[in-house]
């Protein structure tokens, strides 16, 4: 097969799963491929790091379960931020049970993940279950879930051929709802997949509890990812967030013209 062409608006014109279309959208009117993973304990600090980051990506990831004073309110005012900036979100929900168990995790409890959250990812580890249960949930309300191919940390167990390709294989037979990979890297050109990263940063090489961090170039350019996630790089202590936010948005949209 000919290698597939990687340009953004060529593969919005191709994507198929309408929440997909909207990200590259976003993305191509945007020039950004940046994700800002806004790991941080309050629901104010949410919305003023949404708020502030906002103009500069593509996509918000959160860990919802982190804030301590979690309320439907900041929901709402999360969603009119994304409409506000035009980003789309991401729990990083990392779901890991049995189809009927993830159903009720993604669509009820207090966090309804599914009502807000454009992108969410699982393990599949249980099987091809959990894409199945995700996806009778989420599938109706439009959204997109992302298969954990590959962890960024020292010793991922992830991270092994076999596990790997399994992961690429399972979402072939779901490519209604599996919109991509949370991935290093490319992973199969068999399909339209989208790549999205954690693990980047331009200064360190590692946090100390296992975090590996590679850089926007790397990821881009050379292992054709599509979407640069960035925490600590850009609100890390003494960091100027809108200044860094704007570096790594340059920096990831520089690496992926280089490709
Ligand atoms: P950091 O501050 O840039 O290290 O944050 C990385 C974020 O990405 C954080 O929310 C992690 O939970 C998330 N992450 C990761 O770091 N590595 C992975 O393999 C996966 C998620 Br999956």
């Amino acid at each position: 097969m000919a290698s597939p062409s990687l340009n953004y608006q060529d593969r919005l014109a191709r994507a198929t799963i309408p929440v997909v279309q909207d990200l590259l959208r976003i993305m191509v009117t945007k020039e950004t491929n940046l994700s800002v993973a806004a790991d941080v304990k309050t629901k104010q600090a949410l919305l003023d790091l949404a708020d502030q980051v906002g103009p500069y990506i593509c996509l918000l990831k959160t860990h919802i379960d982190i804030l301590v004073d979690f309320d439907n309110d900041l929901v709402e005012q999360l969603s009119r931020l994304a409409a506000k900036h035009n980003f789309l979100i991401f729990e990083d929900r990392k779901f890991a049970d049995i189809g009927n168990t993830v159903k009720m995790q993604y669509g009820a409890g207090i966090y309804r993940i599914a009502d807000w959250s454009h992108f969410t990812n699982c393990h599949v580890v249980p099987g091809e279950g959990i894409i199945q249960g995700l996806q009778e949930v989420g599938q109706p309300l439009g959204r997109g879930l992302l298969l954990l191919a590959e962890m960024s940390t020292v010793g991922s167990l992830a991270n092994t051929p076999t596990y790997t390709a399994q992961n690429v294989e399972m979402a072939l037979r779901h490519t209604d709802f599996v919109a991509g990979f949370i991935a290093s890297r490319r992973l199969t050109d068999d399909h339209d997949f989208i790549y999205m990263t954690p693990g980047v940063g331009l200064d360190v090489t590692g946090d100390g509890l296992g975090q590996q961090y590679r850089t926007p170039e790397q990821i881009i350019t050379r292992n054709r990812s599509d979407i640069i996630i960035v925490g600590r790089g850009i609100y890390g202590p003494g960091k100027d967030v809108v200044a860094e936010a704007q570096r790594y948005r340059k920096a990831g949209w520089e690496a992926y013209l280089a490709r």
